[in-house]
Order: C-alpha cells, then structure tokens, then sequence
C-alpha cells in the first residue's frame, strides 16, 4: 500500500471547506482514492488559523507557505488571486503537486510563469475550475463530442450574482485590482470560459478575438468595525461589478459571455447554452441536476435528470434520481486530481488550461480599454 499524499493547505476560508469537505468523502464513497493526510495549513492569523485547522482537520499550522512547499506531496492554494502564483511556482519547483483556484493569477504575466513551472515540473499542476466535474457539464459534453447536436454554432454563458446590490456591502480583497485582478470578469467569467473551453474547444477551436466591457457601479465600500456596523474607512473599488463580452471562435461559431455581481435576485446562476446545426443544449447551475436538450425533429427541450447511470460518479453515491449538490462538484474534482497525483497521470483543468482562460480574460479588459476587438495571437486559447 502507497504512503498515504500528504496535504498542505494555503488559506482557510470558503474554499478551505470545500475542500476539506471533499477530502472526507473520499474515503467513504471512492474507496480508490488515494488515501491522504492533512498536514499543514498555512494562513497569517495564528488564533484563526490553530481554529481552522481543527475544523478542517489539519495537523499543523504554518505562518509561512515557504516552511510548508517542500514538506507534502501536495499544495492546495487557495490565497487571495496575487498570491497564487509564487507559491505554487516554489511547490511545483520543490516537486510538490498543486492544485490552485481560480482564475489562475491576478496578471497574465504571473499566469504565464505559472504555466511555465508546471511544464517544468514532473507533477500535477491543477486549476479549481470545478464546473467541469458536474455530471449534467460531462454528459453535455459527451453529447457535443458525439455529435448529437451537430457542428457548433454559439456558445453563450452568463454567471450571476447579487451580493454587491447592496453599496453597503463591505469591501473585501475581491475589489481591489491588486490583490484580485478582476472582479465578475476572473471571479465568475474564468469558469464561463473554462466551460467554453472544455465543451466547445474540440469542435469550434481557439477563441480568436474578443470585444469586452467592463462596468463597476460602486466605486468605493464600507470596511466596518469590530462591532460590524461602524463604518472604519471606505475602500476604493478599482474592479469590475460586471462585464459583458463577444467571442469569436476559430471554427466561425460565436460566443457570448457575461457575469455579475450585481444582479438582483441571482445568487450563484451560472447558465450556459450551446446551439448546434442539429439541436441545442442548456444548463442551469440551479438546476444542476438536469440538462435540457433538444435534439434531431423535438420541437422543444427534453430536461434530463443527470444523475442516472450515465453519470460517470454515479455508482459512487446514491441511487439513480438521488440528486448532488454544488459540494460534489469538489469531491469529483479532488478524486481526480489525487488520483492524477498518485498515479503520475495527467490532470485536467490544468494550469495550461488556467493561462489559456486568463488569456480570454486579459485580453476582454483590453478590449475594453481600447474599444476594439482584440486578436488572440498564437494557439492556445
Ligand atoms: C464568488 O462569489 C464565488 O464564490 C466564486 O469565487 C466561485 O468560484 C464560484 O463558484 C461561486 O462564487
């Protein structure tokens, strides 16, 4: 039996949990996982982190990722957007896999080096685009792959949310281009193209230009005091609230793609649509159980309920018609992802896929600045 992976782990926040989370399932619904050891978790605050790393289950605490990369077999990085890229840069260098959130870095340049250390490396270098781990995602890409709705024609996907309606809303790391880069744009439209991407990419090829526009409505917010109503300071907003954009594909297909943080009444609605010269797809996030197709003479959508024996984790939960959960999605993810460790194999989405996405996105804020279309040159996007 191997040595059990053991796990280092870079912030402690949302994505903490849903990681953690996916780890103990693993064991119990795919026994052929690999087994693996939570060891370190890396944050600033010592009183908050010695109180995570209970919750989570870790066994150490480190203020400091440099004390913890070539300690485990694998990093999680699960930090503030500017700080992915020099600690998985010296894990991947140390030999330790790593698997980071997205979008992959703040700045394409940081993206770029990121790529370049996981190509470097002999171990896997993953991106947490986890939106291509749900089933209705898989089984709409293998009836794109199979044909069933004919040659691509569009591609439109639009990820909504509303959590800054309010201008009271206090300001967090996620508004500040440093520390961020984007905001709807690499928060939620780094999945929107991912998923562009993983279904469309084989068929439609490259996005080869793009027209964007990036809006913020609330130029600065509230930071609060200890007593959660006192207003401290405000902060400058210096990211988008939201961001429309136009995609043209290598094949001739369009796409279009739009995300928002500002959308009353949309809490986390990523919907994608795919239309084909024989037939159409449609998905709901909301609704993430179910695929909608429409396909060969149906005049209109059939909505199929996923989570049947085509789901490739299927006979991993529960009986056919016994729906998943957004929390899934992790658990699929890091299922593949360690048993790509393990196993020496190749995972997906990678850190290639994550510079091809922040590509897209880098060149949608120029598209903005300038008002102009922009060429995507070269032949990864
Ligand atoms: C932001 O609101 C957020 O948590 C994203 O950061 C996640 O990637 C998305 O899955 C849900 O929304």
């Amino acid at each position: 039996m191997a040595d059990p992976l053991t796990v280092g782990m870079l912030g402690y926040g949302f994505m903490g949990r849903a990681h953690a989370n996916a780890l103990d399932r693993l064991p119990m619904f795919f026994p052929d996982a690999p087994e693996t050891v939570r060891h370190t978790l890396v944050g600033r605050d010592e009183a908050a982190l010695s109180e995570a790393a209970d919750r989570l289950g870790f066994e150490h605490t480190a203020t400091d990722w440099r004390a913890v990369v070539d300690d485990v077999d694998v990093l999680y990085n699960l930090a503030p957007n500017h700080l992915h890229a020099e600690p998985s840069i010296a894990a991947l260098d140390a030999g330790t896999a790593v698997l980071c959130e997205k979008p992959l870095a703040a700045t394409l340049a940081d993206a770029e080096a990121m790529v370049e250390a996981a190509a470097a490396a002999d171990v896997p270098a993953g991106c947490g685009f986890n939106y291509r781990f749900v089933p209705a995602i898989q089984y709409a890409k293998r009836l794109i792959d199979r044909g069933d709705i004919g040659d691509i024609r569009q591609f439109r996907g639009r990820y909504l949310q509303d959590w800054l309606v309010d201008p009271d809303a206090p300001w967090t790391w996620r508004m500040d281009g440093e520390t961020a880069g984007s905001g709807a744009l690499g928060d939620l439209g780094a999945h929107t193209v991912d998923l562009a991407r993983f279904l469309v990419g084989d068929h439609a090829g490259r996005i080869e230009r793009v027209a964007g526009h990036l809006q913020t409505f609330t130029d600065q917010r509230p930071v609060y005091a200890a007593d959660g109503e006192t207003v401290a300071e405000y902060r400058p907003v210096t990211v988008d609230d939201a961001y429309t954009a136009q995609a043209a594909f290598e094949s001739g297909a369009v796409g279009t793609f739009e995300a928002s943080r500002v959308a009353a009444g949309h809490k986390n609605d990523h919907t994608i649509e795919v239309h084909g010269t024989e037939g159409s797809l449609r998905f709901s996030l909301e609704r993430l159980n179910e695929l909608e197709v429409l396909t060969g003479d149906s005049r209109g959508y059939e909505t199929v309920l996923v989570t049947d024996e085509s789901d490739p984790y299927g006979d991993n939960w529960w009986p056919p018609g016994h729906v998943l959960g957004w929390e899934h999605t992790f658990v699929h993810e890091n299922y593949e992802f360690f048993s790509a460790v393990a196993g020496d194999s190749d995972f997906a989405p990678s850190f290639a896929d994550g510079y091809a996405v922040q590509r897209v996105l880098e060149a949608i804020e120029r598209a903005d600045e300038s008002g102009e279309w922009i060429d995507l040159a070269g032949d990864d996007a």
